[in-house]
């Protein structure tokens, strides 16, 4: 008994992450810092250091919750993480997700999400690979990107439109403005011929701004816009929509009925997500394809979804859903089932988060579409990438690692401001809605 007790503190001694799951690490974790920049927007990074001088980066970004994440990560998870093996990926996930007891949510998986993200970055440099390599090779040449285009009216809806397909998108999300209400979700300024599209519903402020709804309008409205776009843009050009959580079972139903005759690539959110069995009403009534799941963080969120098929893309970011390793295995069990992914990437995805989705849409199989939104230049001067967009193929680049480099210098002269995403409210009568 006494000799299985020291044979115990021998081992612990021996490994400086106190736990016995090998050999002893070649390097420890060193060091992690949360880095917080706002260069137009506010990012949050997990830069990981090893004691051999290797970093890894990590995207904890959770838009208009930032801090939330910031606090997660430095007195929860950085104390946890200084002298543990970073080749250990998959424990390093198991014990901050098992070993928190509270599982879940989206700040817990964000900070989940930024130190598997960074751990990938740093085993594919300490291997000299792209991550996409690591996770079993491309399985095709890039991956199809899709824009968002949108406009108050057509003739700004098509300005846009076209805008795109000159850049070389070759799928295009539409929104649109709905007449007799002021802004609301999707709807960037009207662009002009060649300008590009600029949308940032997460406003710097104190306080959110209020925007307003009116589902029967936006329900009266959208086919005959969806109608034009085909009458303009032809057959072949797949479209894809966002309705926003905004609709009911019933409303959702109708909506992908009027949308089938203009066979759309998607139609994403139609319900709230957090009630899966919403879906199966949905389902029953529409053949057009569904997407869901940007505000998802575990696969248990899908659980329905998935086995009962009744979405045809998971919508998840790799930065809220456990990262890499998280969103890999939704996609796994996703496969089973013939649903595909179209992984999140507005520009509250940092660039980081943005590679990791790209060298995950290269390695599995069951890869739908990519969403692309572009990020502003001042960002892509703090977070420089290697990821090519050409002929509307993303592809991840062949940098070991993820392939983005963060620039502290520049990081540091842009500082943090609160920011929040808008709420909505019924048109009608000022009742608060899912925006
Ligand atoms: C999308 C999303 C975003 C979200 C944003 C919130 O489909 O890209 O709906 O536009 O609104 O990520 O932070
Ligand atoms: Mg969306």
């Amino acid at each position: 008994m006494q000799l299985y007790s020291l044979c115990f503190i021998l081992d612990r001694a021996g490994s400086s992450s106190g736990h016995r799951t090998g050999r002893d690490p070649v390097s420890i974790i060193e060091r992690a810092e949360v880095l917080v920049t706002s260069p137009g927007r506010n990012f949050v990074t997990l830069r990981i250091t090893t004691s051999d001088g290797v970093t890894g980066l990590g995207d904890a970004t959770l838009n208009g919750r930032e801090l939330s994440v910031v606090a997660y990560l430095q007195e929860h998870v950085v104390p946890l993480l200084i002298g543990r093996d970073p080749q250990k990926i998959e424990d390093t996930w198991q014990y901050l997700y098992r070993g928190a007891y509270w599982r879940r949510g989206p700040v817990t998986m964000a900070a989940i999400s930024a130190v598997d993200i960074a751990l990938w970055d740093i085993k594919g440099k300490i291997t000299g690979q792209p991550v996409y390599q690591l996770l079993g090779g491309a399985t095709r040449v890039g991956a199809l990107a899709y824009a968002h285009a949108s406009g108050s009216d057509l003739p700004s809806l098509f300005t846009s439109i076209r805008n795109h397909l000159d850049q070389g998108f070759r799928a295009i999300r539409v929104q649109t403005g709905v007449p007799g209400l002021g802004q609301v979700y999707g709807v960037g300024t009207n662009q002009k011929v060649g300008e590009k599209y600029d949308y940032e519903p997460a406003k710097r402020s104190t306080v959110p701004l209020e925007e307003e709804w009116d589902s029967a309008a936006y329900l009266q409205h959208i086919p005959a816009v969806f109608e034009a776009v085909r009458e303009e843009f032809g057959w072949s050009l797949p479209l894809l929509h966002d309705a926003h959580h905004r609709l009911t079972p019933n409303e959702a139903a109708s909506l992908g009925k009027s949308l089938e005759p203009y066979r759309l690539f998607w139609l994403e959110d139609c319900t709230p997500a957090e009630n899966q069995e919403a879906l199966r009403r949905v389902r029953s009534q529409t053949t057009t394809p569904l997407a869901i799941g940007e505000v998802f963080n575990s696969v248990f969120d899908y659980q329905t979804l998935i086995t009962e098929q009744l979405i045809d893309y998971v919508r998840s970011a790799v930065t809220h859903t456990g990262g890499i390793s998280g969103l890999k295995k939704i996609m796994d069990f996703a496969a089973i089932y013939q649903i595909k992914s179209g992984f999140h990437g507005p520009t509250d995805i940092s660039p980081v988060g943005q590679a990791a989705a790209l060298h995950l849409d290269l390695a599995i199989h069951n890869f739908g579409i990519q969403e692309y939104m572009q990020h502003s230049a001042p960002t892509l001067e703090v977070f420089q990438t290697s990821y090519t967009f050409e002929n509307g193929l993303l592809h991840p680049g062949d940098n070991p690692g993820l392939g983005v480099e963060y620039d502290d210098a520049l990081a540091g002269t842009f500082e943090y401001q609160p920011a929040y995403l808008p709420v909505n409210r019924l048109a009608l009568d000022g009742t608060l809605h899912d925006w």
